[in-house]
């Protein structure tokens, strides 16, 4: 099963409207490379320009966040029905900074990924263990609780088009990397677990990244591991440069 390389920009609460539309000027056409899926995913404030700005291009976009309803009383949230009448591709669900500074639990997750497909947005959920919880021995154990719960309710053919983001907590945006023979060891696992939950052909097809602490300089190796299909990227996403090359790095 040969699966798409996708390389997702996670801004996260970075980028004016202006700045955004300056970055993309400078990224399109050159964070387009043949064999490799080129995502962005900004502001909602910025998402309108963006999609506008990527039409017939090859670089998609997506959201950080969704509401798991369609609409209601919920002041200040932007739900999955909002995003796909923009246009947009894609959505990060369950950050760890969203778990940690916005109490996201796995239900939550799980509402927000059946409230993605619901609205034919492409899921990235993201897993990954606390400092802590490597130093116990319970990275794999905790790994397999949320993809258990991200999954949970989809059918084979909704589970094959999530992307799963790997990050290990610790080293998101403190320059600490997982190796990638540690990040192939975790992802392999997350996709035997999977497996189980539906069978070998599906566990192939799910496109597994690693985060945290991903630049221009590190992509190709984690790239270079079997089940490492791309990564999920912060602070290297922000300058045109680096993205470019981080799209390079994952051919
Ligand atoms: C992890 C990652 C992007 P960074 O949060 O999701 O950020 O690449 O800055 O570690």
């Amino acid at each position: 099963m040969s699966r798409k390389p996708i390389i997702a920009g996670n801004w996260k609460m970075f980028k004016t409207v202006s700045e955004a539309a300056s970055f993309f000027a400078d990224v399109k056409g050159k964070a387009e490379v043949d064999g490799v899926e080129s995502v962005i995913c900004a502001p909602f404030t910025a998402l309108p320009s963006l999609v506008e700005a990527a039409k017939g291009t090859t670089i998609a976009i997506g959201a950080q966040n969704l509401h798991f309803e369609d609409n209601g009383a919920f002041t200040g949230e932007i739900s999955g029905v909002m995003l796909k009448d923009l246009g947009v591709k894609y959505v990060i669900i369950g950050h760890s900074e969203r778990r940690a500074y916005f109490a996201e639990t796995d239900e939550i997750v799980s509402k927000k990924v059946h409230a993605a497909f619901k609205n034919d947005l492409t899921p990235i959920v993201c897993v990954g263990e606390k400092l802590e919880e490597r130093e116990a021995g319970e990275t794999k154990n905790v790994c397999s609780v949320q993809t258990v719960a991200a999954f949970q309710g989809l059918s084979a053919s909704q589970a094959a088009e999530v992307v799963v983001a790997y990050e290990p907590i610790w080293a998101i945006g403190t320059g600490k990397s997982s190796t990638s023979e540690d990040a192939q060891d975790v992802i392999g696992y997350i996709r035997s677990v999977i497996a189980g939950l539906y069978d070998d052909a599906t566990a192939a097809a799910v496109r597994i990244q690693y985060g945290g602490s991903v630049k221009p300089n590190n992509v190709a190796e984690y790239m270079g591991q079997q089940d490492i299909d791309g990564a999920l990227v912060g602070g290297a996403s922000l300058e045109p440069a680096s993205y470019i090359a981080l799209i390079e790095g994952a051919k």
